[in-house]
């Protein structure tokens, strides 16, 4: 080496020319070809372990996020009958013996109207290209429209493996599944499917059971103990809107973020501080309601949901704050964590 450290010539050539396998047989390199544990990662589980993502896609409120729910056996994944409740991905980690699966929760696919509504759109749409299985979910009791062939055509293209998922057959007679799944394979050819109802715990281990089977032998990619790549942050901000969104109608739904200002674990209490979001003042007096009784209550609901996922005493306060038309404001979205990148 020289004095400023940088290798001479002569050092790169002997470099370039070393061949660590040099002078050895074909049978001693297949020899040390088959002690290599493969890929970074694989090492820690037993040989035909098999690991994947799987995506739940389908039209808001086909059931996605019911669905993850269920098959996860905890409520992680905010539900509500108001279309585009998911606005952000959401991962959550089912471990068998044998196999581990990472279910992906998606917004509905539809055809956007706003800025928000695009970047849920991609979201969806990317994970498409991402995973190793599309679970793709059709509502038992709707009819099936353009809006599933719209996800569909989308679906259609992705390299992976798609199962269709008819959900809600708690709601749904006999003659009309038959129907649905008819009209289903009129959109798609699927590689597998299934009928569920994720309330009634119909079929919800064997659609597991349906996508475990199309899984590539892979890693675990996450600890076993890791249940959600939500942090508490996102989870309380999640929480905090799907009481908003049970317990308001029309537009506020759609006009509403949440941010997590503030968590933190005290001694006796976890103290949490969020602050709701709508565009326009007439949606904030809604919010907060006569007297401060909806704000109130949205507090009391979302409580309730925080203490049983944290496993503490949560003490959460509120504020609502007015922000125009921030459904259009690309940064404003990123803020919130809605970008189709976070
Ligand atoms: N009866 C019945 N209702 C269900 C079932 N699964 C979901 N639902 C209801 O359907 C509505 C929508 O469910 P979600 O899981 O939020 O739907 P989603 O597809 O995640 O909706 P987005 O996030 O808006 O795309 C909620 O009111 C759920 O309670 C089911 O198996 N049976
Ligand atoms: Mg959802």
């Amino acid at each position: 080496m020289s004095d400023n450290m940088q290798p001479t010539d002569e050092v790169l050539d002997e470099v370039e020319e070393f061949d660590p396998f040099e002078g050895m047989s074909d049978e001693e390199l297949d020899a040390l070809c088959d002690e290599d544990d493969g890929p970074m990662g694989f090492g820690d589980v037993e040989p035909g372990f098999r690991s994947g993502f799987v995506a739940l896609v389908g039209r808001p409120n086909a059931g996605k996020s019911t669905l993850l729910n269920a098959c996860y056996g905890k409520k992680v994944a905010i539900t509500s009958p108001v279309a585009q409740t998911t606005r952000r991905r959401m991962r959550a980690v089912v471990n068998r013996p044998g196999y581990q699966l990472v279910f992906v929760d998606t917004p509905g696919i539809h055809k956007p109207k706003d800025g928000l509504g695009s970047e849920l759109n991609k979201s969806a749409l990317f994970e498409l290209n991402d995973v190793d299985v599309v679970a793709f979910l059709i509502d038992a009791t709707k009819p099936i429209g353009r809006g599933d062939a719209w996800v569909a055509e989308r679906v259609k293209s992705a390299r992976c493996k798609k199962v269709l998922v008819l959900t809600k057959a708690d709601e749904a007679d006999p003659a009309q599944v038959m129907e649905q799944l008819k009209a289903a394979h009129e959109l798609m050819d699927y590689d597998d499917e299934i009928v569920t109802s994720s309330v009634k715990n119909f079929n919800v281990d064997a659609f597991i059971e349906t996508v475990a089977h199309f899984l590539p032998e892979g890693p675990r990619w996450f600890p076993e103990d890791m249940g959600t790549d939500a942090s508490d942050e996102t989870l309380v901000a999640e929480f905090v809107r799907e009481k908003v969104l049970r317990r308001t109608r029309d537009e506020i739904p759609h006009s509403v973020g949440v941010i997590c200002d503030a968590l933190e674990q005290t001694k006796k209490v976890l103290r949490v501080h969020a602050t709701i979001y709508v565009e326009r003042e007439g949606q904030k007096g809604i919010i907060i309601g006569k007297g401060g009784e909806m704000i109130k209550h949205i507090g009391i609901d979302a409580r309730r949901d925080l203490e049983r996922i944290f496993g503490t005493q949560v003490f959460l306060e509120l504020d609502v704050k007015v922000k125009a038309g921030w459904r259009d404001d690309e940064a404003q979205i990123r803020r919130f964590g809605y970008s189709a990148e976070d």
